[in-house]
């Protein structure tokens, strides 16, 4: 939790394995691997929710090259390389985002998500008068980073408790939210509050967009594979001294939830704005995914397991 956003820790991940491998003394191939390899499980281990997290890894982990010195300079490479257009993609998204966004729009958002925010500050920039309405996202408040950001760039924004949303969504033209996951039938995975801020919308005919980067959306979901809701501690919720005192009562905090996309309008990537329905194509033309490789791994995982 000291890094925040899904898109901020595929960076942070693919930076730490950069440092790792270049601090890695060994000239044996082998075991360079290994080290990184360990490394790699470790960072994926730590978040199962945010997609964008073993995307990343894969994605700066197919580095190339016979000797530890080639490796290590592909994989930097590799890892540069993602960073920078993980930075272009969140900058691509405000520009196609902010397109939907109309001269005088209140826009409503929840937790902290640059790509969101990206969003709302690319209209403000281009001229737009816009509102925003924040959700303060308990338990870990990240709406406070968000009306920070939001009062740097000087947008007029009203900060509101969660259970408000219902409440003020009357007063909501569009609500912008990010994503940590996009499965492959389109339904979203964001912090937990995000599908009753869309349950909402849909019930007042408010369009909901989602900003998310290409590597957000989940390959595993094309066989059916349920992204993994992470359950966070009960002392993020109440004092546990408190709750000690009673034997009756447990507490549940996940932190995430899943919004299906009959309650998405929009999905914006740094590839386009799509339908929730095309995320499919995401995962097959974009990332490279298909069904028949999904089918090979686990038919590997299985034969390795049988072995
Ligand atoms: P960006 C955050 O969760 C929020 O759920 C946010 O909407 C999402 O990541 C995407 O954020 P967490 O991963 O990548 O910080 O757009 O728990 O910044």
């Amino acid at each position: 939790m000291e890094i925040r956003g899904a898109g901020t820790i595929a960076r942070a991940a693919a930076q730490a394995l950069k440092d790792y491998a270049l601090v890695q003394e060994t000239t044996i191939k082998q075991e360079f691997d290994s080290q990184l390899s360990r490394a790699a499980e470790i960072l994926v281990s730590t978040r199962p929710t945010a997609v964008s997290l073993p995307n990343a890894v894969r994605i700066v982990m197919a580095y190339k090259g016979g000797s530890v010195n080639e490796a290590r300079s592909d994989l930097v490479r590799q890892a540069d390389e993602f960073i920078s257009t993980s930075k272009e993609a969140t900058r691509r998204i405000g520009l196609i985002g902010s397109k939907r966004i109309r001269n005088g729009n209140t826009i409503m958002t929840h937790c902290n998500s640059q790509a969101a925010l990206s969003v709302i500050a690319e209209a403000h920039r281009s001229g737009k008068n816009i509102k925003v309405i924040a959700t303060e996202s308990r338990p870990r408040l990240q709406g406070h980073l968000t009306i920070q950001q939001l009062n740097e760039l000087g947008i007029e924004t009203t900060l509101i408790v969660d259970s408000a949303v219902r409440y003020f969504m009357k007063d909501v033209d569009l609500v912008v939210v990010g994503a940590d996951a996009v499965t492959a039938n389109g339904s979203v995975i964001n912090k937990i509050g995000t599908s009753q801020l869309a349950l909402a919308a849909h019930e007042s005919r408010t369009n909901l967009i989602v900003a998310a980067e290409t590597y957000k959306f989940s390959p595993s979901t094309l066989l059916g594979e349920m992204v993994e809701i992470e359950e966070r501690d009960a002392g993020e919720v109440i004092d546990p001294e408190k709750l000690s005192g009673m034997k009756h009562v447990r507490v549940k905090n996940p932190a995430f939830d899943v919004t299906p996309s009959s309650y998405i309008d929009l999905i914006c990537t740094e590839a386009g704005a799509i339908s929730p329905e095309m995320s499919y194509i995401i995962i097959r033309d974009i990332l490279g995914w298909d069904v028949r490789d999904m089918q090979e791994i686990i038919e590997n995982s299985t034969k390795n397991q049988d072995e």
